[in-house]
């Protein structure tokens, strides 16, 4: 079952570690195999290759966990949309199509994603049993943000394009919705034993709209997820003290903090559920003394409580895989 799962399902104690973005731009194993694939669509879409993506950091650093490699981006592929990454830049669509949108079928979607269930379901093949292997989607929130091109940079989204369009937003919404789910049961079918909910871009909704954009779009997966009893890790990024109401209002089986968020506040304030990350990513382009410091102070806090160490949002690029591997250490002697 992967021990990950057990932990969230509460049927065990103990310690587990795997970071966000773990395969990806940081390792040299990994940009190798990209210098040679340059269409990222493509490169998702061919199984044996994303599966190799997944297992490298496994591999490197014997991580607790998996994450299939693929992109919240491609539910919207999925859904008929033209995507393309841009380098150093990353996802945009182009002409969003709101009736090709709406009207797309489940087995078109299925036919279109089926290589990514076919990456999992090798991957899992793979993968030593007591390993988890997690999938993800993004919450309908985040997938809008590139949806309708709302962002103007990391802090600021540009209002007037939702302005005014709440009966889209909230068709659009119950579109995903449908297909999120779709594409988590295919995900869990082909062998992922947890979900994630990236909701990286929630620290960007209007303060009067997070309720509608972000408590209720993810408590909808999550429920979900609890019908079929499949373990749900929830990281709404940036929303601040309102992890306390989302935590109670969700009610995931884990919850991924942000690195603004300060564990003695969360092991304070966020009850009945596992948490998991919260450490700066930025931290590991400091010194070893000051990495161990700050990982410290989150082993400290969560001490005694099931605790899944992670990052309070993915590696950077610039990060040094030999620091990776130095926390993993530290964290394993801890
Ligand atoms: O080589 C490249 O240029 C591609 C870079 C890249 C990679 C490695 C992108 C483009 N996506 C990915 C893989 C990816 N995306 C994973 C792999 C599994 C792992 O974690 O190891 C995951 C989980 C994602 C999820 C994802 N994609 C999120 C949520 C997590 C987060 O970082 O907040 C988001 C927001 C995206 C969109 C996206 N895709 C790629 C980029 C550069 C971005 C972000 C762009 C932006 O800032 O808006």
């Amino acid at each position: 079952m992967g021990e990950l799962k057990k932990i969230l399902l509460k049927k065990k104690n103990c310690k587990s570690v795997w970071f966000m973005r773990q395969a990806g731009r940081y390792l040299p194993e990994f940009k190798k195999i990209r210098s040679k694939n340059k269409d990222f669509i493509k490169l998702c879409l061919n199984s044996k290759l994303s599966s190799e993506i997944t297992l490298q950091p496994i591999r490197r650093f014997n991580l607790d966990s998996a994450i299939i490699f693929s992109d919240i981006l491609m539910v919207p592929y999925g859904l008929g949309q033209d995507i393309k990454f841009i380098e150093d830049k990353g996802p945009v669509i182009r002409n969003f199509n709101l009736k090709n949108f709406l009207n797309f079928k489940k087995k078109d979607f299925n036919k279109k994603l089926r290589p990514v269930y076919s990456a999992i379901k090798t991957t899992k093949k793979r993968l030593e049993k007591e390993k988890s292997l997690i999938c993800f989607v993004g919450a309908p929130w985040t997938l809008l943000i590139y949806l309708f091109g709302l962002k103007i940079n990391t802090n600021n989204i540009d209002l007037k394009k939702i302005k005014g369009r709440e009966k889209e937003i909230k068709k659009i919404f119950n579109k995903l919705n449908q297909f999120l789910c779709l594409h988590i049961k295919n995900q869990v079918r082909a062998g992922a034993d947890v979900v994630q909910i990236f909701d990286s871009w929630a620290g960007l909704i209007p303060k009067n709209k997070v309720k509608d954009f972000c408590f209720k779009p993810n408590k909808k997966i999550v429920d979900f997820c609890k019908s079929k009893n499949i373990p749900i890790i929830c990281f709404p990024k940036g929303i601040k003290k309102k992890y306390l109401q989302f935590n109670n209002y969700v009610r995931p089986h884990g919850i991924s903090l942000d690195y603004q968020i300060k564990p003695e506040w969360a092991y304070k304030n966020l009850k009945n559920v596992v948490i998991q990350g919260g450490l700066d990513p930025k931290i590991l382009l400091k010194s070893d003394k000051e990495i161990f410091k700050r990982a410290t102070r989150y082993l400290k806090a969560f001490k005694g409580i099931p605790y899944v160490f992670n990052l309070g949002h993915g590696l950077l690029p610039k990060t040094d895989p030999g620091k990776v591997h130095k926390l993993i250490k530290f964290y394993r002697n801890f």
